[in-house]
């Protein structure tokens, strides 16, 4: 069997002239998403971008992969259905938070619950870029814009908060200023096996520029935004003199000695695990915003649970089912119960002439 030559970045992009504005958060995922691909060695044909619609769903246009720009919101559906029939592709969403969090939100929901084998990557600029912004679901209260002089009233939505109560398996937050940790987010989300929910912090420099500044500029990143590293403790501030804490379900932030080691205060800080089966500390660090409290960027939660495929498919693809290293949700059951008429009504015997139904 020939072996195909491993795909540079550059050969994951397409010649297609790219609309976006000069400056928009959403070069820079591009970027970092075919790194990805070219550090995981994947292989162009293996790939699948499904998106909504929005500045954020033009992104297969500029990707030499397979990729289809579907409806308003619908990207999750025609997503599922891809994963389901064609296991062993690489399914990614592309989403905005007007695209995911509005007219397809429930859409989303379903998705993370089901918990399928693909990377879903919202791109929130908390602001609706393609038709001119309007006000999202994202969009601070309020936020001025051209269609709302008054200011936006609505309390925004976390899409974090959202993704992890639904049951999100990989969840993850990361700025589009940020290329290395965007990249290695994405490579990680590829690997997981289940429903990877990652929010890019994307700024939409026509209509909501600096939304995101607590998380550019290198000093104030470092006050405002806790990184979180897997089996460190979570610490932060320019001399990372301060710790966060949780008491009584509720954060809390100690200030830490920084002139000469404490070893007791080492031992009782709080160490970041990703892996806790449990959403509330997950929840608690979604919620976390400043000026109060730090911003948590990187994964904030990553648990294994049944991934949802069907046996078909499975069947067809051996390697598919050996490569989860998770047990897989019996999809066959649930056809069975289907099949047997539990959800479905029997059909009922015809109505009487002289019933009115
Ligand atoms: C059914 C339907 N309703 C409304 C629209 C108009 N529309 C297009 S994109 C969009 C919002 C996109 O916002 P977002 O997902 O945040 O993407 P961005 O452009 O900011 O990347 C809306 C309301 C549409 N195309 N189809
Ligand atoms: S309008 Fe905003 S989101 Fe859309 S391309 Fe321009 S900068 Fe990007």
């Amino acid at each position: 069997m020939i072996t195909p030559p491993k795909s540079k970045k550059a050969d994951y992009l397409s010649t297609n002239q790219v609309r976006w504005c000069s400056g928009c958060g959403d070069y820079h995922v591009l970027s970092a998403l075919t790194s990805a691909w070219a550090a995981l060695e994947l292989p162009r044909h293996q790939i699948a971008l499904i998106s909504g619609i929005g500045c954020s769903s033009r992104l297969p246009y500029y990707t030499d992969v397979f990729g289809f720009h579907t409806i308003h919101g619908r990207a999750p559906t025609v997503a599922l259905g891809l994963k389901l029939a064609k296991p062993d592709l690489s399914v990614w969403v592309i989403t905005g938070d007007g695209d995911g969090l509005s007219i397809g939100a429930n859409h989303l929901i379903h998705l993370c619950r089901r918990n399928p084998n693909i990377t879903v990557l919202l791109f929130n600029n908390e602001i609706y870029g393609l038709t001119k912004g309007q006000v999202s679901p994202t969009s601070p209260q309020g936020l001025k814009t051209r269609s709302n002089p008054t200011g936006s009233v609505d309390t925004p939505l976390n899409a974090l908060a959202l993704a992890i109560s639904s049951g999100a398996t990989f969840v993850a937050r990361v700025a589009d200023t940020d290329l290395a940790m965007m990249r290695d987010i994405f490579q990680k989300a590829h690997q997981h096996q289940g429903v990877s929910f990652i929010e890019i912090y994307t700024n939409c420099v026509i209509f909501n520029d600096g939304a995101f500044l607590d998380t550019q500029k290198r000093q104030r990143r470092a006050q405002t935004c806790v990184i979180l590293k897997e089996g460190e403790p979570l610490i932060f501030g320019t001399n990372k003199e301060k710790a966060l804490h949780f008491q009584d379900f509720l954060p809390t932030i100690r200030s830490l000695k920084t002139d000469k080691k404490d070893s007791k205060e080492e031992s009782s800080l709080l160490i970041h695990q990703p892996n806790r089966e449990d959403t509330t500390y997950a929840y608690a660090l979604a919620k976390l915003r400043p000026p109060h409290f730090p911003l948590a960027l990187g994964i904030l939660r990553q648990v294994q649970k049944p991934v949802y495929t069907h046996p078909q498919s499975q069947a067809a693809h051996p390697s598919t089912s050996q490569q989860a290293h998770t047990p897989t949700r019996s999809a066959k059951a649930l056809e069975e119960t289907f099949l047997k008429g539990s959800f479905y009504r029997k059909p009922q015997k015809k109505a009487s002439k002289n019933s009115p139904y």
